[in-house]
């Protein structure tokens, strides 16, 4: 087993299910990650430490996921050059809008790679931090272009299921209008005029 290259930072255990979507990713991509619970707030002592060593360890990239006063990914920002992607979760009772401004909008000078809010924010953070990778590793960056075509596929079999549960059920018989509509009865006027070859008498009760 390789070293991690890349770090996982999440401000509480709450986080965990947001954030193991972004290790799924890597795991897939084959890429070696540390994951772990640091809190700008609650252990900042530990979020300096981890972010001041961790391009001595090896590490290339690092997520941090964080809800409400989301400041986890700015303060690591802050500590290393390495690259940071933030993932603002959306735990808190603003469903995230918080920790999607308190990521996203760092002043000039020192900044976060923002991800979307919750799952699918935490998902994009490990396809970017591979993307990172990617550009000095050609096996990463193959592995990134089979997950584009096998997505497509993907989406392509969706539609075509989507297209055999919603087509109309084929018509068995030929459907024609003279089938259906029924012929328009000839008046009792004029059956008597082809039959008698006389016009009807005016009061005639066949009129
Ligand atoms: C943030 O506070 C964490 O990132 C988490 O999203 C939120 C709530 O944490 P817990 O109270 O669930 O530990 O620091």
């Amino acid at each position: 087993m390789s070293k991690p290259v890349v770090g996982i930072l999440m401000g509480s255990d709450s986080d965990l299910p947001v954030m193991q979507e972004a290790a799924a990713m890597l795991q897939e991509f084959g890429i070696e990650y540390e994951m772990t619970i640091a809190s700008a707030h609650r252990t900042p002592k530990k979020v300096l430490e981890y972010s001041q060593t961790a391009d001595k360890r090896g590490i290339k990239v690092i997520i941090a996921g964080a809800g409400w006063a989301a400041h986890l990914a700015g303060v690591v920002a802050s500590q290393t050059t390495l690259p940071v992607i933030g993932v603002p979760i959306d735990s808190s009772p603003l469903k995230g809008l918080d920790a999607l401004l308190a990521t996203v909008q760092m002043p000039g000078g020192v900044p976060v790679a923002t991800m979307a809010l919750g799952k699918a924010g935490a998902k994009n953070a490990g396809i970017f931090a591979a993307q990172i990778i990617a550009a000095s590793d050609v096996k990463i960056a193959n592995r990134l272009k089979v997950q584009r075509v096998e997505m497509e596929r993907e989406v392509e079999e969706k539609a075509k299921r989507l297209a055999v549960m919603s087509a109309v059920p084929a018509v068995s018989e030929p459907f024609t209008v003279e089938a259906t509509v029924p012929a328009k009865k000839k008046s009792r006027r004029r059956r008597w005029k082809k039959k008698t070859g006389s016009t009807p008498p005016a009061q005639s009760p066949v009129a």
